[in-house]
C-alpha cells in the first residue's frame, strides 16, 4: 500500500472517529450514577406541586435510567418508585434520567424542574379515561422530533393535532454546570374533543422533555383494597374487600376485579368478584401455609390493557398455638396437684367418718 493510500485510511479512520465524537449522548457514558434512593425521594419531595386542576408530570422522585411505566398510573416505575395516580401510563421504551450534576448519568443542564427528565426516542403516553383541551411540555432535542395527540389508545384512531420539535439542545447555553443538552423550549399543543395517547418520536437519538402539563385531564377511576384483620390461622377463611370509584369519586357498580397475591405462600391469582351497588367486591381465601401474603385487587377502567390497581396489604397466616414443652411441664404438674389434693380430701373425709 502507497504512503498516500495509508494518510487516506487513517484520515477516513479519523473522521468516523470524529464524527462519532461529535455525537452527543444524552447519558455521560463515562460516569456512574450515585445518587440513593434518599436523595431521589427528596428531589420529589422538594419539586412544586401541580397548580389546581392542572397536571404537571416533573418526573422528580423516580430512579437514574428507570422506567416510568406506572409511576403516574398507580404502580411503579421499573425501580420501584411511586407517583401521584393521574391514570397516566407510559410505554415501556420511556425512561426517567437524572442531571450528572445531582448525581445521575444525564447529560443536561437547565431542566425546567431540577433534577429529573424523561427522555425516549419515540414513545407513547396513554391516558385511557381522556383529556382533553391540549398539553405542553418542554423539550430539548439534538435531532428534529414531533409530537402527535389521537383520540385512540397507542397512537390509534383519530389524529388531533400534531406539532414538529425543532432540533434546539444548545442553542446559545451552558452547563449546570455540566450538560450538553442545555436548551429548552416550550411546546403547546391544544386540540378539539378527547384525547387518549400522546405520541412522541425523534429521527435520531433521544429527545429529552420535562414538566409535561395536562389542562384538563380526567380524574383516574380508583380501587382501594381493606381487610378487617391483619393475620389469622392457617385453614380459617379471610375476606377482602375492594371499593372502586368512578372519576366523580362516587361508588362504580359492575366492575370486575380480580385479587391476587405477588408474595407470599398463596402466590399467585385468588380470583374474581363484581362490584356492587356501594362499589365494594369481596373475595374470600384460605391459606393452608404459615407466612405472609402481600395482596392487591385490580380492574380495568377501560381496557384490560391498562389496569388500575390497588394499594398492597400484607396478611399473616399463623399456625394455632400449640403448648410448648414447658407449658406440658405446667400442665402435667396441674393435673397431679390436682390428683394429690384430691387423694389427700377424700383420705381427710375417711379419716373424719371413722371417727365419727
Ligand atoms: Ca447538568
Ligand atoms: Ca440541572
Ligand atoms: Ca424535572
Amino acid at each position: 500500500m502507497k504512503t498516500t493510500q495509508i494518510l487516506a485510511a487513517i484520515f477516513a479512520l479519523f473522521m468516523v472517529f470524529s464524527s462519532y465524537a461529535e455525537v452527543p449522548n444524552v447519558i455521560n457514558p463515562r460516569i456512574q450514577a450515585k445518587i440513593t434512593p434518599e436523595q431521589i425521594r427528596a428531589l420529589q419531595k422538594a419539586a412544586p406541586m401541580s397548580p389546581a386542576g392542572i397536571v404537571v408530570l416533573n418526573f422528580e422522585g423516580m430512579g437514574n435510567h428507570d422506567r416510568i411505566l406506572q409511576f403516574y398510573g398507580g404502580g411503579q416505575s421499573e425501580l420501584g418508585y411511586t407517583g401521584t395516580n393521574y391514570g397516566i401510563y407510559f410505554s415501556s421504551i420511556i425512561g426517567a434520567l437524572i442531571d450528572e450534576d445531582a448525581g445521575g448519568t444525564g447529560n443536561f443542564a437547565n431542566e425546567p424542574s431540577p433534577s429529573t427528565v424523561m427522555n425516549c426516542a419515540s414513545g407513547i403516553l396513554n391516558v385511557p379515561e381522556g383529556f382533553m383541551s391540549g398539553i405542553s411540555f418542554y423539550y430539548c432535542m439534538h435531532w428534529d422530533g414531533v409530537v402527535s395527540v389521537y383520540d385512540g389508545l397507542n397512537g390509534t384512531g383519530n389524529l388531533l393535532t400534531t406539532q414538529p420539535l425543532l432540533a434546539n439542545s444548545n442553542i446559545n447555553c451552558n452547563g449546570d454546570p455540566n450538560g450538553t443538552f442545555c436548551h429548552w423550549d416550550l411546546v403547546n399543543a391544544t386540540f378539539s374533543g378527547t384525547a387518549k395517547s400522546i405520541a412522541l418520536s425523534t429521527t435520531t437519538g433521544s429527545g429529552l422533555f420535562d414538566d409535561f402539563t395536562f389542562v384538563n385531564i380526567t380524574s383516574p377511576s380508583k380501587i382501594v383494597i381493606s381487610q378487617t384483620a391483619s393475620s389469622g390461622f392457617v385453614g380459617v377463611s379471610h375476606t377482602l374487600t375492594a371499593h372502586v370509584t368512578d372519576p366523580d369519586g362516587n361508588p362504580s357498580l359492575g366492575k370486575q376485579v380480580t385479587f391476587s397475591v405477588g408474595s407470599g405462600p398463596n402466590t399467585g391469582v385468588l380470583g374474581t368478584a363484581v362490584t356492587d351497588v356501594n362499589g365494594n367486591a369481596a373475595l374470600t381465601y384460605t391459606g393452608t401455609l404459615i407466612g405472609v401474603d402481600n395482596l392487591k385487587a385490580c380492574f380495568a377502567p377501560v381496557s384490560t390493557e391498562f389496569m388500575a390497581c390497588s394499594n398492597e396489604i400484607s396478611y399473616e397466616w399463623i399456625q394455632p398455638s400449640i403448648p410448648t414443652m414447658s407449658q406440658w411441664g405446667l400442665i402435667l404438674l396441674a393435673i397431679s396437684l390436682l390428683g394429690i389434693g384430691t387423694v389427700s380430701v377424700m383420705r381427710r373425709k375417711k379419716q373424719e367418718s371413722k371417727a365419727w
